[in-house]
This record gives structure tokens, sequence and C-alpha cells, in this order.
């Protein structure tokens, strides 16, 4: 494992802030290593750097086709470096090295891959009409880059997330000033070096590791910065949302959910069960798109309950270096502090535990897998956990499920198992949420845009919705 330098990546120089902070291993608790904290004023300065790369070229004039060569190579690097990248995300994520290995990190590379095809085809539309003078006029539009992007990630997917951002933005032509989560800012990091390594300009990406309240509040309130782009919890999307509103500044939300998996009885139970259960444990089930509410025609709940309890039981918790663990601690003392008040708050509501609902002794930041049966309207099935914890409820007829699904405050995503394909593009239609899997779930595809609805957030990334939230139009008119 090669760990990057901690210091700050601003306009090519990788340069110490005045104050650090400490990361740490979420198994052990121990400190990994100590990260620059970015001040306001480094990143006034990364913002700086990135203005004048935009403003001033090479990159705010660089032709499409280079940019897509410098990500395509970008990708390949990424990909060269893949156990690297995995062993520092799985030591500071606590994630199991395969599963980032295999899933998040190769999905990071082919979002580079997909986006640098995306930077030649900026293209804008065209209408030919006459005035009412009869003169012909001939109208279209230039598709050009939003101009500087301030990006915020968080720690339960860092690198791929911080891709999901980056990629979009460079292929539109954008410059980048990104902040990481303080929890887990090495794989962001060795990304960054690894984008210089492949040709971009100095400035064009500016890395801030830093506090939130402090680099990240200063970065996404910057009269500088042209769109905020933000994955992380509604509180703190609620305050960019308004600093951007409050700037006339574009501005991307992906702020979680609380995915409904809705389980209808002509589904193949034995075929899909694992993969209802992955759902609800992957990462701990710190997944924005974790499928946390799980809703079960009466008919087959016994053998849903049963057949989540076995996969619960089938959970091994350890070292995410450990060949056998498939769940490693969550990420830092809150988090598993959250989600064990959350668990307290269940038994409490009088909700029935299926399974887990104990906490494991030891050191290392982990929740025991559970899953309780109760309602919609406790405060388990309400909030988003971000733990692996899922609540079964259960529903009598497809009008009922689809109330059910839709009574939340979020709209990110959610998960239908059927084999009636007209019931699942009936019911896919109703849910009121960006995205929808049917019959599986997984790793998304970046070709197609990501985000969600209400409480989920605003805007989409990925595909090219992804590549336009990061690009602005230019309405040209010509009087032939
Ligand atoms: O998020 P924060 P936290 C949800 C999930 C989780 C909860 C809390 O439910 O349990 O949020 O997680 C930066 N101005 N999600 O506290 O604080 C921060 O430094 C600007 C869902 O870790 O929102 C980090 O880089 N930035 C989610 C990023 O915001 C600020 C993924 C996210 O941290 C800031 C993560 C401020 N004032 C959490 N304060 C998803 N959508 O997948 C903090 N930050």
């Amino acid at each position: 494992m090669t760990l990057p330098d901690t210091s700050l990546r601003i306009d090519g120089a990788v340069r110490p802030a005045g104050n650090t902070f400490s990361t740490l291993n979420p198994v052990t608790e121990q400190e990994i290593t100590r990260v620059s904290a970015a001040s306001e004023s480094d990143v006034d300065d990364a913002v700086a750097a990135a203005r004048r790369q935009f403003d001033d070229g090479p990159w705010g004039r660089m032709d499409g086709p280079e940019r897509g060569r410098i990500l395509a190579r970008a990708a390949d690097l990424i990909e060269a470096d893949l156990e690297n990248l995995a062993t520092l995300e799985a030591l500071e994520v606590g994630k199991p090295y395969a599963d980032t290995l295999h899933g998040d990190l190769p999905a990071a590379v082919e979002t580079f891959r997909s986006f640098a095809g995306w930077a030649d085809k900026l293209f804008g539309s065209t209408s030919t009409i006459a005035d009412p003078t009869g003169r012909e006029r001939l109208s279209y539009t230039l598709r050009e880059p939003a101009g500087v992007v301030g990006a915020i990630t968080p720690w339960n997917n860092p690198a791929m997330i911080a891709a999901w951002k980056l990629a979009p933005a460079l292929a539109a032509g954008c410059a980048v000033v990104l902040k990481p989560p303080e929890d887990a800012s090495l794989s962001t990091l060795r990304l960054a070096d690894l984008l210089a390594e492949a040709g971009l300009p100095p400035g064009v990406l500016n890395v801030v590791p830093g506090l939130g309240p402090v680099a990240g509040a200063a970065l996404a309130g910057h009269p500088g910065v042209d769109k905020v782009t933000f994955t992380g919890s509604p509180a703190v999307g609620h305050r960019i949302s308004l600093a951007a509103g409050a700037n006339f500044r574009k501005v991307t939300l992906e702020l979680g959910g609380k995915a409904p998996q809705l389980v209808f009885p002509d589904s193949d139970l034995d075929e899909i069960l694992p993969t209802v259960a992955l759902g609800i444990f992957l990462h701990g089930g710190q997944v924005c798109a974790a499928g946390t509410r799980i809703l079960v025609h009466h008919s087959i709940m016994d053998k849903v309950l049963d057949g989540l309890a076995t996969a619960a039981a089938r959970v091994r918790l350890g070292d995410p270096f450990d060949a056998d663990t498939t769940m490693g601690p969550l990420i830092n003392a809150r988090q598993r502090d959250r989600v064990w008040g959350y668990i307290e708050a269940g038994l409490a509501e009088g909700a029935e535990v299926v399974a887990g609902g104990v906490q494991p002794d030891g050191p290392g930041f982990f929740v025991t897998p559970t899953v309780f049966r109760g309602d919609n309207g406790l405060k388990i099935a309400r909030e988003e956990i971000f733990g692996p914890v899922g609540t079964v409820i259960g529903f009598e007829s497809e009008e009922e499920a689809v109330a059910l699904a839709n009574d939340t405050p979020y709209g990110l995503s959610a998960m239908v198992w059927t084999n009636d394909v007209r019931r699942a593009h009936r019911v896919t239609r109703r849910l009121r949420v960006g995205m929808v899997w049917v019959n599986g779930w997984g790793v998304p595809d970046q070709r197609m845009p990501w985000g969600g609805r209400g409480g989920s957030g605003v805007g989409r990334e990925l595909g090219l919705a992804g590549l336009e939230a990061n690009t602005t139009e230019k309405t040209v008119s010509m009087l032939l």
C-alpha cells in the first residue's frame, strides 16, 4: 500500500495546511495517520487556482477530445492502482476489501472511461423559424461548461462518489475544488495524484481535505464557485442549498434515502431473498440506496422473515481484510452510536426482532445486522439509519404496497420483486423515486442518471443528465 501524502492539493502543489486532523481505522479505533485540515484561506487559494484554469486556460479552452484523452488515461491509471486504492478504502472505511476491489473501484474506473467518451459530445440543439416579418431565423444552443465546481463528498464510498462528481465535471470542461470527507480522505487524495499523472493541468482539480463546518462550508458558500455538488446528510444539504440559492448558483444534492423493497408473492423467493438481504446489509447499510423498508405480501411473510433471518445469521462481521468477512465495522463511533440508538428505538417502540438487536463486544465500530418486523409509522421505518437495520412491513394489495412505498419523506430509489412483467411496469411508474431496480440490486450504471426526489435531493449525477448538470446552455439566434 502507498499512503498518499496527506497534504492539500492546490494549483498542482502538494502543500500542508496549518492544522491537521486524525483519521482512524474503524476496526482497531487507532489512528492511521493525520491529514491536513484546509482553512478558509486554503479554500480561497484552491478556488482561485480553479478559476484561473477555467477563465484563462488552458483547461477552459481545451478541446473536448483532448479532455477525453486525459480522462481515459486517468481511467487506465486508476485501474492499474486498484489494489492500492482498495487497500486505502478498506483500511479507512472498513468496507470488505473484496467488495471495494471488485465493486466500487471498478465502478469509479468505468465512470472515468464513460465520461471520457462524453467529453467531445457536448452538443446543443438547433431550430429554424420564420420571424413575423417572414425573415428566416436560425437558432442554436452552445453547451458550455458551468465553471468552477465545488464538490463535497461523503465517507461511505469516497473514491466512487468522487469519481461521480469529477468525471462529468471534468468531461464538461469545468475546474473542480473537492472536499473529501474527514473520515476518509486517503483514496480521494490518491485519485487526485493519479489524475495529475494522467495529464490534468495543475489547478484543474484541487483537493482540500478538512472539516465540514470549516472547509466544506467555505467551499459551499464561496463566491468564486459556479456550481456545488454535494452528497451527504439532509441537514448539511439544506445549508448548502440555502447558500447556493442566496448566490443563484447551480446545485446538485444527493441526500440519501429510505428505499422500499416491494416483495410480491409471484416472485421466486428462494432465488431473490439473498439479494433482498444484500440490499439491507451491503456495506453495513451505509448505502444511500439501501433497501431498508421491506414491504412484503402477507401470504409470504413467514418465508421472507425466515430468509432474512438466515441471511443475517450468515453475515460474518470482521476485519475487512479477512477473506471470510462479509461486513466490516461502521465508519466511526458517532455512526455506531447513532445506529444503535435506532435499534434501541425499534425495541422501545415494540417492533418484533427477527434477527440481531444485540451489540457485539470488543473494539471496532461494529453493529450486528438487525431485522425488525413493524409498521411504516415507526421511527426505524421513517428515518435513514445508515446502518445494517431493516424493517419488514406487511401489505395486502398492490395498491397498499405502492402507498406504503411512497409514504416517506425520501424519494431516492426502490426495488420491485415480481415475476409479473405487467405488475413490474405498473408499480414502477407509480413509485415517487428517482431510480427503480426490478428483480435485482447493485452497483449503479454510470451511463444512466442517478439522483432522487423530495427529501432525497435535487438534480442528477451520471449519464447524459449528469454531464449536462455541469454545463450551461447559451442560445444564439441568427437572422438570415
Ligand atoms: O454527513 P455529513 P455525516 C447521511 C446518513 C448519515 C448521516 C450523517 O444518514 O447517517 O447523513 O452522516 C461535509 N458545510 N448520509 O454526518 O455531515 C462533511 O465534511 C459543508 C447519507 O457524515 O452531511 C462531509 O464531507 N459541508 C449520504 C460531507 O459534508 C459540510 C452519505 C457529508 O457529511 C458541512 C453520508 C457544512 N456545514 C451521509 N458539514 C448519502 N447521500 O449517501 C459537514 N460537511
